[in-house]
């Protein structure tokens, strides 16, 4: 067989049974192949970004990676965004980029660029193919590195010679790394820190964010009075009635710093040290409180439930987790603002929802208003690079057949990676699409204040404005086979998001809500 087949069939044969693709000529081997290798489900992506988007939110559902099929350093170059966004989230990713057959790089034809500076940018590990003979075990080796615990991407660059040329086959799957035991020394010394009395908060982050994890953490909360707080933006959460509940901390610096404020002991549980999201001129970077220490009860390889678990049986023995009250807001009445639009959604929320977050400033009621709503899964934009939530959407949908996907899309945000919605409809996906349309890039609005940049002018407002024209996602979506409404009342989302919820397959709600503030 030629190496696409070999490195396909190994794939498949090593769990990796769903590749995004936007192929281009130098991948032409491994699209034939795939009709050879059925186990190999193929979807086409519009763009690059909503592709690697999709891989992103495959893998954290699943907590494999997906392929995705990219064409040399452009197609790379246009999936980057969200492939940092994955990389943030430690998802487990797979990407393939073709390139020119071996013998063709040095004519430097117009394709040709630098694939492995670009793939260093987000790849925990970069393979280059050199021979079809070995091209299955690249990728056997591929696929295990992308499982590397917590996760990683990882890039393969698969030369269109090595695809076409025979004499390949595919190649036994590699053993993975199991995650890292927390050691009792370690668990120990947190349990004395705990022990002390002093006001502890322990930081949540990656599998923490995971029911066991959570059960653990809040025995160990009851018992010792240790404070729960999470990471800003969780790969994946598990929330809602039945499971113990975790306070995200907040994007705002001065928030977070409230959050935090008075605690002496800052126990790493999966997240990082806490730091503000961008610099404001005169404040602080960091974001543990002066005369705090930071402990690591462990990092995002490690087993980090097993760990909670360890020093709840040493801090709370006997003590049992508390969870979550069933709880849902009313139908609000009154004008549809992101507030009242929140407060729809929680009441509506399904069970066993995954809901997408990418609703940015119109979203910042969504938490309170969800908490008590049946079990979900709260999946958010780890990286801060917009774009992500519709296709996120796809993997999700791809990833958990039978579960409703709940895309919560920001518009600016939305227009990034817009073409996620032809994806939806081609394959069919539970997506249900809320576009909040406030007409702006909100947040830069407050960000352009919070900077101390002093904007007065056209010139400046106009570069946050989104109308004129105004968007029509209703037009968007239905040009790409996604039906749509608009909501203009909560009563009309409500209704509206009640029909998409008992029909299966797309459909985006567009709510037209006023800024924020
Ligand atoms: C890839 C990328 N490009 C640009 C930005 C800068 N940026 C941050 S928020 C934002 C606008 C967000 O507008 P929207 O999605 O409509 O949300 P809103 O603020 O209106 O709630 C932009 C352009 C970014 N974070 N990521
Ligand atoms: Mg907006």
């Amino acid at each position: 067989m030629n190496g696409a087949e070999a490195v396909l069939r190994t794939l498949a044969g090593s769990g990796v049974s769903l590749c995004l693709a936007n192929p281009g000529t130098s991948e032409m081997h491994m699209v034939a192949a795939l009709d050879e290798v059925p186990q190999m489900r193929a979807v086409l992506c519009l763009f690059e970004g909503a592709a690697t988007g999709a891989a992103d939110g495959y893998g954290r559902m699943t907590g494999r990676p997906a392929a995705v099929l990219l064409h040399l350093g452009p197609g790379l170059a246009n999936g980057l965004a969200n492939l940092h966004n994955a990389r943030r989230a430690r998802t487990p990713l797979l990407a393939i980029v073709g390139d020119h057959a071996t013998y063709h790089k040095r004519f430097d034809a117009p394709l040709e660029s630098d694939i492995e500076a670009l793939a260093g940018t987000v790849s925990g590990w970069v393979r280059r193919c050199a021979r079809s003979a070995d091209a299955a075990a690249d990728v056997a080796e591929a696929a295990a590195a992308a499982m590397y615990p917590p996760g990683q991407v990882v890039t393969v660059i698969l030369p269109a010679d090595v695809s076409w040329s025979p004499g390949a086959e595919p190649a036994a799957t590699v053993p993975l790394r199991p995650l890292a035991p927390v050691p009792g020394e370690v668990t120990g010394a947190v349990a004395g820190v705990l022990r002390s009395g002093e006001p502890c908060v322990i930081l949540l982050g990656g599998a923490g964010m995971h029911r066991p994890a959570l059960a653990a953490a809040s025995r160990i909360s009851q018992a010792t009075g240790a404070r729960l707080v999470a990471e800003t933006f969780p790969a994946r959460q598990e929330r809602g009635a039945g499971i113990p509940p975790v306070e995200r901390l907040a994007y705002l610096a001065e928030m977070a710093a409230a959050q935090l404020d008075g605690a002496r002991h800052l126990i790493l549980a999966g997240a990082s040290a806490p730091v503000s999201f961008f610099a404001y001129p005169g404040k602080l970077s960091s974001l543990v409180p002066d005369g705090c220490r930071v402990h690591t009860l462990a990092g995002p390889g490690d087993d980090i439930a097993g760990g909670l678990e360890a020093l709840a049986d040493l801090a709370a023995p006997g003590v049992v987790p508390v969870p979550q009250q069933p709880e849902r807001p009313g139908l609000p009445d009154g004008d549809l603002t992101g507030h009242s639009a929140a407060a729809v959604i929680g009441a509506l929320l399904p069970e066993h929802a995954i809901v997408c977050d990418e609703a940015n400033t119109s979203g910042v009621a969504l938490p309170a208003a969800t908490a008590g709503a049946p079990p979900h899964d709260w999946l958010t934009l780890t990286g801060g690079a917009i774009g992500q939530g519709l296709p996120l959407a796809t993997g999700a949908a791809i990833a958990c057949p039978g579960r409703r996907v709940i895309a919560l899309e920001a518009d600016g945000s939305a227009m990034y990676t817009i073409s996620a919605l032809w994806t939806h409809a081609r394959e069919g996906l539970d997506v249900t699409t809320i576009i909040f349309n406030n007409r702006s890039y909100a947040i830069l609005g407050m960000e352009l204040a919070r900077v101390g940049a002093t904007a007065s002018g056209d010139a400046a407002r106009e570069l946050l404005d989104l109308s004129r024209p105004d968007l029509d996602f209703i037009a968007l979506a239905t040009g790409m086979g996604v039906p749509a409404g608009r909501a203009r009342t909560p009563a009309e989302l409500a209704a509206q998001l009640r029909q998409a919820l008992a029909e299966p397959g797309p459909r985006l709600i567009e709510a037209v809500v006023p800024p924020l503030g």
